[in-house]
């Protein structure tokens, strides 16, 4: 039997179990997105919702098949439009734990121009963005993330581009909490997810998630990744200031924000019901 805490409303004795589908995964063998979606089970442990109150949004990508392989809801959509999918679930929905997630190329590239919005409307939810610094399912071609110089055979010589740094981006733009963790420390990572989702507004995580196959080289993030300085910055000039100067491998919380998060009031059935009523096909405006 499901035992509710009256207090925080938090669901005791839940384990990972509860939360996969059943689904095997058909990532390569030793994508970091195993280690994210072992995260993710386990945050939801900690968060203590059970499964049939988190929703998982995503978009297309190796990354965004995420949600078919929990139990939770899941929406698996359109490439680059998981944010205002997300959101909309949100508003209507507050008291469902909505999740967007998906990749660097969905969240930066074609989704970009809802990420800066997402930010800056501050919905109330965790976006996981499992950035690997390509495109994973397409075969290979680089994202707003990759190194300006990185060789292969769709970008010959590179494209020559000064990739975006995502962390400040999300400051800048209003996100009320902004991380990066790993996927090869998925203890570490569970606890930043946990974080984020308890946090008002909108979190931001970006998890380093090694792409294996088109990335041999990310192997070598297990060496490279190191714990973040001290305690996240309340400052968003300070927080930018300091993501800007990192080499992008610094783990933990950079920044904390203190905004008012949306929805400001719960939604209550009369609102859905006018929603409804809108947009009801042949409804008359
Ligand atoms: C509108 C649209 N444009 C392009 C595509 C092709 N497409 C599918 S996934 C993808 C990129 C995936 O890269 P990323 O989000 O970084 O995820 P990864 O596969 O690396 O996890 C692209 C361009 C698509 N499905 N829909
Ligand atoms: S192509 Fe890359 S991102 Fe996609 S499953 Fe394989 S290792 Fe993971």
């Amino acid at each position: 039997m499901i035992e509710t805490d009256v207090e925080s409303h938090c669901v005791k004795d839940l384990a990972a179990k509860d939360f996969m589908s059943g689904v095997h995964p058909i990532w390569c063998p030793g994508c970091g997105d195993y280690g994210v979606l072992a995260a993710l089970e386990q945050a939801l442990v900690l968060r203590g919702r059970p499964p049939h109150e988190v929703a998982l949004i995503s978009g297309i990508g190796c990354s965004s098949r995420l949600p078919a392989y929990m139990a939770c809801y899941g929406f698996h959509g359109v490439h680059g439009r998981a944010l205002p999918f997300a959101a909309g679930l949100k508003l209507a929905r507050p008291d469902v734990e909505v999740i967007a997630l998906g990749g660097d190329g969905d969240g930066y590239s074609i989704g970009g121009n809802h990420f800066i919005h997402a930010c800056r409307r501050n919905v109330d939810m965790l976006y996981v963005v499992m950035d690997n610094r390509v495109y994973g399912m397409t075969k290979g071609q680089p994202s707003p993330t990759t190194e300006p110089d990185w060789d292969s055979e769709i970008a010959p010589g590179g494209v020559g581009l000064r990739p975006f740094n995502p962390l400040s981006l999300a400051i800048s733009a209003g996100a009320n909490f902004v991380a990066r963790g790993f996927a090869g420390r998925p203890k570490d990572l569970a606890e930043l997810l946990v974080d984020g989702m308890r946090w008002p507004g909108f979190a931001f995580v970006e998890v380093l998630s090694p792409c294996v196959t088109f990335r041999p080289e990310q192997f070598d993030w297990k060496k490279q990744v190191r714990d973040g300085k001290g305690g996240p910055d309340t400052d968003r000039a300070d927080a930018t200031a300091a993501v800007l100067t990192d080499d992008g491998f610094s783990l933990g919380v950079m920044f904390r924000g203190e905004r008012i998060a949306e929805p400001a009031r719960p939604s209550s059935r009369a609102d859905m019901v006018e929603i409804e009523r809108q947009f009801a096909v042949g409804a008359a405006s």
